[in-house]
């Protein structure tokens, strides 16, 4: 059966003639408050098949033949939580259970893998009967954190990648979305109170083609930002697929869109803040924010706009990568830090941070920031991105705050999937899809109080070198599959121990759903044509990232 992320339990009946068979009389019955998710099956496998499956409560399908039905299991949800789900598929029919709805629609998600490729088009083609072999699955999720990092600011997304974008992520039983709205090279989200944000921040005039020392621009001008209602529409679609968005707004550094449109938010006792356009060129940017108290509101007032439109209990502020040469030249800058009676450059970002660490946190929410945040203390409720590596988080950990595992090392979607001149603008260590699987989020050594404050892991897609959803396709994918499997399945601990030879044989049956589903990801064999960006500048790192 194949199925990835792998259960936890599957017991095949070789009873074959107790194969289940969906049909053109099959309905689709649901308990009181699984609707949605029996409205989700039904619209995607009506796509598939053709048959419009009537809809009913889950009692009154179980009186018909080959019928799927979707219900709650209290002693489930007890001992293993909302997530977690079993199937029972027999001649009788397709029995769905779930702790809670997120389980259910998980075991649809399962159940739509066991009916085969065809299953994730969009209209039906023919083929075989649509049959299962009798089976049982039970199944829940090692982690609750299974994030994947969308960077939509160094390259713009447009609105409808990212829901397929979301699809993707829900087919493989991923729950968290984090989209990093705004960078130096791009400010993606609509502030109705700051228009120029967008009418300013949202554009470039070109952008840098590969890595820096190659010097090549494409001379086109580049852009796009999601309005308010895009972004309250993709926060919908997710949500209907148990999937969290997470927003990242970029504080203090990574700031140069933004400062772009409101010269006054950047050090204009150091620099010509007002001459400054959307940065076309990546890396690490001197271009940082200012400490003022306007500074402050003003982000207030873009973060009052943030929550409005994104419930999640998380907000990203970033944090990352701020160069203190600015803090240092700037008479406004010294003259806070002795007014705020701070040692230094580096205790005026963590005063800069913990202030919206309280403002998030009176508003009901938590900040969630790189593991720079660590750096000079932080508020009790936050939690930290482990991406330098796992000592980050680690320290994070033992001081008792969440920490989400996603060192650049490992699970950096950017990085290169294979050493060959084919890959195309080959950054980063070399992390081929057998490196991913053997990621693992706890490292070990880490004491059991602090191991249970690993919500979970991430997966970060930065865009510099991928410029549309065609590039992301070809970086996410394979890969992102076995991430899955790992925040997903109970793995071996050890990486040494996981059993990536069966895993490769279960992707044999992924390639087709993935095919179905349209995505272009890397062959085994390498990339195809289109895949390859010959003369393009990378800025591989060579040999093995360092040891666990
Ligand atoms: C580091 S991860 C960054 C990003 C880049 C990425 C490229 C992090 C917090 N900062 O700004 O896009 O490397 O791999």
């Amino acid at each position: 059966m194949d199925l990835i992320p792998a259960p936890t339990r599957l017991h095949e009946w070789d009873r074959h003639e107790w194969t289940f068979e969906l049909t053109a009389t099959s309905r689709i019955g649901a308990d009181h408050g699984a609707e949605g998710v029996a409205r989700w099956l039904r619209s995607e496998l009506s796509a598939a098949t053709g048959f419009t499956f009537d809809a009913c409560a889950a009692q009154q399908a179980t009186q018909s033949a080959n019928s799927i039905t979707l219900s709650f299991d209290e002693r489930l949800r007890a001992e293993r939580g909302r997530e977690a789900y079993t199937i029972t598929v027999d001649v009788y029919g397709a029995r769905l259970a779930g702790g809670g709805r997120p389980g259910l629609f998980y075991a649809a998600q399962t159940l739509r893998q066991l009916l085969g490729p065809r299953a994730f088009r969009r209209a039906p083609i023919p083929g075989e009967p649509w049959k299962i072999q009798s089976v049982t699955i039970e199944d829940a999720p090692r982690f609750g954190w299974r994030g994947v990092l969308l960077d939509v600011s160094r390259h713009f997304l447009p609105k409808a990648d990212v829901l397929r974008f979301v699809d993707q992520l829900a087919a493989h039983k991923l729950n968290v979305l984090h989209l990093h709205l705004t960078d130096d090279q791009g400010w993606r989200i609509e502030i109705e109170r700051y228009p120029r944000l967008t009418e300013v921040g949202a554009w470039r005039e070109r952008s840098m083609v590969g890595f820096r020392a190659g010097e090549r621009r494409d001379d086109r001008p580049h852009g796009g930002y999601y309005t308010k209602d895009d972004l309250r529409e993709i926060v919908a679609y997710a949500a209907k697929r148990h999937i969290t968005v997470v927003p990242e707004i970029d504080l203090p550094g990574h700031s140069q869109a933004a400062i772009a449109a409101y010269p006054e938010l950047g050090n204009t006792d150091v620099v010509d803040t007002a001459a400054l356009g959307v940065w076309t060129d990546w890396g690490v940017n001197p271009n940082v924010l200012n400490v003022s108290e306007r500074t402050l509101r003003f982000f207030e007032g873009v973060l009052e706009e943030v929550l409005e439109v994104f419930p999640s209990e998380f907000v990203h502020l970033g944090g990352d990568e701020c160069p203190k040469d600015q803090w240092r030249a700037s008479a406004a800058a010294q003259a806070r830090i002795k007014e705020l009676g701070l040692a230094d450059e580096d205790g005026l970002q963590s005063w800069f941070i913990r202030h919206f660490d309280r403002w998030l946190a009176e508003r009901g929410r938590r900040l969630i920031g790189w593991d720079e945040i660590l750096e000079g203390g932080l508020a009790p409720g936050a939690a930290v991105s482990s991406w330098r590596g796992y000592a980050g988080g680690v320290a994070a950990a033992e001081a008792g705050h969440d920490v989400v595992m996603c060192p650049e090392q490992y699970v950096y979607l950017d990085h290169r999937q294979a050493a060959g001149e084919d890959e195309p603008i080959p950054v980063g260590y070399v992390r081929s899809l057998e490196d991913v699987y053997r990621f693992e989020p706890v490292p070990a050594g880490l004491g059991a109080e602090a191991a249970a404050h690993v919500l979970g892991a991430q997966a970060n897609l930065w865009t510099e070198f991928m410029d549309d959803a065609r590039d992301v396709d070809y970086r996410a994918f394979p890969r992102l599959a076995a991430f899955a499997e790992v925040v997903w399945s109970a793995l071996p601990a050890d990486p040494a121990d996981r059993d990536f030879a069966d895993f490769e044989r279960r992707m044999a049956a992924h390639y087709p759903r993935l095919d179905a589903l349209g995505v272009e990801y890397r062959r085994p064999e390498g990339p195809r044509p289109w895949q390859r960006r010959p003369g393009v500048l990378g800025r591989p790192v060579d040999g093995r990232p360092p040891a666990l």
